[in-house]
């Protein structure tokens, strides 16, 4: 029997629970090969679909988050099979449709397309031996999962270009610094940090949780003045949910609010 590519366990004991995925290729440093992330596709398709979780934490090893595509696996592609294959396109993509909010827990190296991934979680929270890179120049390519796309809209051009140009790696510290990582913490509180955030996040009204990821996802995608209108609309929406005249409620009556996710 061969050791699972990923692990998939559910946390936390309110209504809507955390889905925790731990990459497991720990010997590769969680190279990220096209099995493996075909599992991860669905593994996040399947707690996306699933209404008892609230929010899906992906995290790998204490040595590595992912050390970046598998090279070994990509070495002898040549141009017409990535080309007409559309290399690894379909199962990268999937976390891009995922409306449920998802924090990468990252300790260790997250390197190349192990950076990439990070960086379409909606928050990192990185722990402090962290390193974050896209090395790819020194084998011969470029980034190609959005590397050169999300690090530059994460820590500005001048330390994109530094990164993405030279292949240097970027301590936790440095990352946190540049925006790059929402949380830095110890190691060894790594993963209580993500799943007590994923529990903040799993006893909020779903709907709104969704909404919220979408708008700030806009900034990145178009002008500001699209973007506060389209805030706006999902703004004027809300006001449709149970959730909202719960949450109202709750306040002005001094007790917790009991969303009933509609
Ligand atoms: N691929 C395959 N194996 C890897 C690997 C990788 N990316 N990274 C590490 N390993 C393997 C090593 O070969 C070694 O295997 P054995 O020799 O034990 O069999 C084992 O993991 C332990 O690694 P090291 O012995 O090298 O460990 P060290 O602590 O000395 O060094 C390191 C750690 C992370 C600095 C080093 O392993 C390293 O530089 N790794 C390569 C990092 C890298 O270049 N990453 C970028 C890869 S290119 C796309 C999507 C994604 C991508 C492209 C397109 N589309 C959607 C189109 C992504 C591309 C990439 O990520």
């Amino acid at each position: 029997m061969t050791d699972p590519l990923i692990l998939i366990d559910t946390r936390g004991d309110g209504e809507r629970r955390t889905r925790l995925i731990t990459l497991n290729r720990p010997k590769q440093l969680n190279a990220l090969n096209d099995a493996l992330m075909d599992q991860l596709g669905a593994a996040l398709q399947a707690a996306d679909d699933d209404a008892g979780i609230g929010c899906i934490v992906i995290t790998g090893s204490e040595k590595a988050f992912a050390a970046g595509a598998d090279i070994s696996a990509m070495q002898s592609h040549t141009y017409m099979h990535v080309y007409k294959t559309n290399f690894i396109t379909r199962n990268w993509e999937t976390i891009r449709r995922v409306r449920k909010p998802v924090i990468a827990a990252v300790a260790g190296f997250a390197l190349g397309g192990g950076c990439e991934l990070a960086m379409m979680c909606d928050m990192l929270i990185a722990a402090e031996n962290a390193k974050f890179g896209q090395p790819e120049i020194k084998i011969g390519i470029i980034p190609g999962a959005g590397g050169t796309q999300r690090l530059p809209r994460a820590v500005g051009k001048a330390k994109a270009m530094d990164l993405v140009l030279t292949g240097r790696m970027m301590d936790a510290q440095e990352a946190e610094r540049a925006g790059l990582v929402s949380r830095l913490v110890p190691l060894e509180k790594l993963m209580d940090e993500a799943l007590a955030a994923a529990d903040l996040i799993c006893a909020l009204s779903g709907p709104s949780v969704m909404m919220a990821k979408e708008c700030v996802n806009r900034a990145f995608e178009g002008s500001l003045a699209d973007g506060v209108d389209y805030e706006r609309r999902v703004f004027h929406s809300l006001f449709a949910t149970a959730d909202q005249k719960e949450g109202m409620a709750a306040f002005l009556e001094k007790r917790p609010p009991k969303f009933s996710q509609s």
